[in-house]
């Protein structure tokens, strides 16, 4: 990229300064699974570079690309979503069960992604009041949950896997350079424990 000056305005052109040719751009891709490693649906991407944000569809199994579109050197940051009108997918009487046996210190639960589901009133700590929320949906008395569905980067390392609730749920590229194709995402159900939630 180079900037020239005309007058008082300042002009960016998508140019590579030393060969004259267009600037390249890259393409971003991963695939986004719950945590047992099944192809989540329906989750729609935001991919945002420069000024410019971009939705685009994860296909049957799981995988977004968003091809040769975003210049070289641009921020990048991806963040997943998923609508789920069914607060109770995969929520069951055993989910809270577990959820008690961790919260009792009986079974401590030590997966992050299930520390994460066991906490369904967002409140950053596995506690009854989690538990009084997901009977209430098993029950259907509740039919919303604050946040049904969580995302976190599939590379992400937990510095404390048993403390995760600060686990980022976009991947942020400072300066993309390169074509990447490993941008994975883990999607978590809200309540589900034991992963059983349906991915469709
Ligand atoms: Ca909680
Ligand atoms: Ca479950």
């Amino acid at each position: 990229m180079i900037a020239a000056t005309h007058g008082r305005s300042v002009f960016s052109y998508p140019f590579d300064s030393i060969t004259g040719r267009p600037a390249p751009t890259f393409t971003v891709s991963g695939k986004i699974t719950l945590p047992n490693g099944t192809p989540l649906q329906r989750v729609k991407v935001s991919i945002q570079y420069g000024n410019t944000t971009e939705v685009v569809d994860a296909d049957n199994n799981g995988v977004y690309v968003l091809s040769g579109r975003i210049p070289a050197d641009s921020k990048v940051t991806i963040t997943p979503s998923r609508t789920d009108f069914s607060p109770s997918n995969g929520v069951s009487t055993s989910d809270v069960v577990a959820i008690q046996k961790h919260v009792l210190s009986v079974l401590p639960l030590n997966d992050p992604y299930r520390i994460m589901a066991s906490d369904a009133n967002v409140s950053g700590s596995v506690s009854t009041a989690d538990i009084v929320l997901l009977r209430k949906v098993i029950l259907t008395i509740l039919d919303t949950l604050p946040r049904n569905w969580r995302f976190v980067p599939k590379l992400y390392v937990f510095p404390n896997p048993l403390v995760p609730f600060n686990a980022p749920s976009s991947i942020v590229i400072q300066k993309l350079d390169a074509v990447r194709n490993d941008l994975d995402f883990i999607g978590i159900k809200t309540g589900d424990v034991n992963n059983s939630a349906s991915p469709n």
